[in-house]
């Protein structure tokens, strides 16, 4: 038996707390599908218009006033630009850390489950692998990967499993070289800064190296090429999408 469990996540909030117990099938693709199968709300007709309910105007208007869309540059445009660019059932997951806030709060989804996160454990680097394992059940359909950094250079191996699966999601990397959520907290507290900054490091040449297309990206336009060429593409694409430390100063 397969069992998952997630329960609050580490900021307080009532966070997914399905419990599935499947007898393990045959063949990965299979045990995948159970897995998806199984969660609450899966096996509906799956109808866009299900999210459609409109939020109360008043609360999208407090939401869109938080977290505004109209940087130049910084992880608020890198949302904004892959939200407007990927076609709108595109399925997402993304890592633990500052991206995660942000992005849990500006992207919008189009069904549930429409962004897989790690709400009980907070885990660093669930984006890859939880990208890989929606893109083998929803071959069709568009998967984005959303990661910080150090997340990405935990699990980065994994891309193996994508270039020998012949799968093609995209992974966005929040390049921002600290472990942003940490350094933020240590400021907030008034500690020292310590053991959260590191070195740059070539995302795009490490996809490469594992057989995916890589690419380099320090604005929009950049981005939206990137895009653009990674839903074309006939493997996986990693954007590393580079922005200054401290970019989410006032933003979570
Ligand atoms: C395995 C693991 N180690 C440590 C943590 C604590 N932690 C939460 S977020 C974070 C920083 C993540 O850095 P990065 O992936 O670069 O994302 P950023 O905060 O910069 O957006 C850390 C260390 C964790 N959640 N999981
Ligand atoms: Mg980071």
């Amino acid at each position: 038996m397969l069992r998952q469990s997630l329960g609050r996540n580490g900021h307080g909030r009532p966070g997914l707390r399905p419990t599935v117990a499947r007898p393990l099938r045959s063949g990965t693709r299979a045990r995948i599908r159970g897995l998806v199968q199984a969660r609450p709300g899966a096996g509906e007709p799956r109808a866009p218009v299900r999210l459609r309910r409109p939020r109360a105007p008043a609360a999208r208007a407090a939401l869109a006033a938080a977290f505004p869309r109209t940087e130049d540059w910084g992880p608020a445009a890198v949302v904004d630009t892959c939200r407007r660019l990927l076609p709108e059932d595109t399925l997402a997951t993304v890592d633990s850390g500052a991206h995660r806030i942000l992005l849990s709060q500006m992207w919008d989804c189009s069904e549930p489950k429409g962004l897989v996160q790690s709400t009980g454990f907070c885990t660093m680097g669930c984006a890859l692998p939880l990208a890989i394992g929606t893109k083998l059940a929803e071959p069709e359909r568009t998967v984005v990967g959303f990661m910080g950094d150090a997340g990405f250079l935990m699990v980065a191996g994994e891309l193996a499993t994508a270039a020998e699966r012949g799968l093609a999601p995209i992974f966005v990397v929040f390049a921002d070289a600290q472990l942003a959520l940490i350094e933020l907290k240590q400021r907030q507290r008034q500690l020292p800064t310590a053991g959260v900054a590191f070195a740059r490091h070539d995302f795009a040449a490490i996809a490469r190296a594992f057989g995916g297309e890589g690419h380099t990206v320090t604005d929009r336009d950049g981005l939206a090429a990137a895009l653009a060429q990674a839903q074309a593409a006939d493997r996986f694409t990693v954007i590393s999408a580079v922005i200054p430390g401290g970019s989410y100063d006032g933003r979570i």
